[in-house]
């Protein structure tokens, strides 16, 4: 009678402490289920361990038979990361995460993001060429990169990130990122997912090495494929503008260690030719500055509106103020300022935004 008392204890004290219950889906188990969580499938890639009994990807809370020996930081069982059950974290997972995305559970604890300073810390930049003609198909491609030259990527393992735009401009399925000729894959080591939002124009996307298997450089990673709505074309007697944002990174280390990237912005204008019928698609940064590295003068050059500007010596102080007075172009002279890094501040009508020039007389 006392064994089984003791029996039953430790039965207690297991279901207590130990096992976990698994919402299929949701590996960092905050709450939803999102690209966050492919991070972790690519991360435990491969493991094996207990299966789950009676095991299904419904959305609802299901027990796990045992522990596996593996945690996720924050005392977060591997099993969390086998959403179909079967005992190995692979492929068949991630559908579960296409099946179950955007379903919560409980308090959803939400995915953090580390927002990067634009020029101090590495970029991941929509490589936009100034001028695109996309009259076969009407597909608009865009390079991505991750890092470059001046700030490398080191230790990369995987990186989800969202990509913003007007909904009315893009057709419902057009949307899908290519890896093509990318540093991050080596022997095919990756796997990228896409899950794209229509209605609210979000595209969720995920890329990531297998297992814990890092890698460092910076350039290319893939491209992004936009197919322009066509509908909306013959409407437009004048060009139509409109912005792609990309932002909600999280890039991670073999470790799950998060770094900061910096997020990145392209205007683009639409415009049909009615007798010829091309579509001619303008992509220009937020912002440019020119030449950079300035020598006795800079060129600012945008869409924003902007108030003033204020530039900042290497030490932080303060030694150019100018009024801009809602302009959207205008010429810096830099002659004055000593050689070396310089913070410009510009305050436009879509708030402030830094920018590093390179003075070098
Ligand atoms: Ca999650
Ligand atoms: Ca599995």
């Amino acid at each position: 009678m006392r064994q089984t008392i003791i029996i039953f204890i430790i039965i207690i004290f297991q279901i207590n402490l130990g096992l976990a219950q698994v919402w299929p889906g949701d590996v960092n188990n905050n709450g939803v289920v999102n690209n966050i969580d492919l991070l972790y499938i690519g991360n435990a890639y491969g493991t094996t361990g207990p299966k789950r009994i009676d095991a299904t990807s419904n959305w609802e809370e299901q027990d796990i038979s045992a522990n596996w020996n593996e945690f996720f930081s924050g005392n977060i069982n591997l099993a969390h990361a086998d959403c179909n059950g079967d005992g190995i974290i692979d492929l068949l997972d991630l559908i579960v995460v296409y099946t179950n995305y955007n379903k919560t559970h409980d308090v959803v604890d939400q995915d953090f993001f580390i927002s990067g300073i634009p020029n101090l810390d590495p970029p991941l930049l929509l490589n936009a060429k100034d001028s695109i003609q996309v009259s076969q198909g009407h597909q608009l491609t865009i390079p991505i990169h991750l890092g470059n030259d001046s700030l490398q990527i080191d230790n990369f393992n995987g990186i989800a990130f969202s990509i913003y735009y007007q909904p009315e401009f893009v057709k419902a399925t057009s949307i899908s990122f290519n890896i093509d000729d990318s540093w991050i894959k080596d022997s095919l080591e990756i796997f990228s997912f896409i899950q794209n939002d229509t209605e609210n124009g979000v595209a969720d996307v995920t890329i990531t090495r297998y297992g814990q298997n890092s890698i460092s450089g910076s350039g290319n990673i893939g491209s992004l494929s936009i197919i322009i709505e066509d509908d909306i074309l013959p409407l437009a007697t004048d060009e139509q503008e409109g912005e792609i944002t990309i932002d909600s990174i999280r890039m991670v280390d073999e470790f799950l260690n998060t770094t900061a990237i910096s997020n990145d912005t392209v205007l683009y204008i639409i415009k049909r030719d009615s007798i010829t019928n091309i579509i001619d698609v303008k992509l220009q940064k937020e912002i440019n500055i020119s030449p950079n590295p300035a020598m006795d003068w800079f060129n600012i050059d945008t869409k924003l509106n902007i108030q003033k500007i204020e530039i900042y010596n290497i030490l932080g102080e303060l030694i150019l103020q100018d009024k801009f007075n809602n302009k959207n172009h205008g010429q810096v002279r830099v002659k004055p300022f000593s050689n070396g890094i310089h913070i410009i501040k510009l305050f436009t009508n879509k708030g402030v935004i830094s920018k590093k020039v390179l003075i070098k007389h």
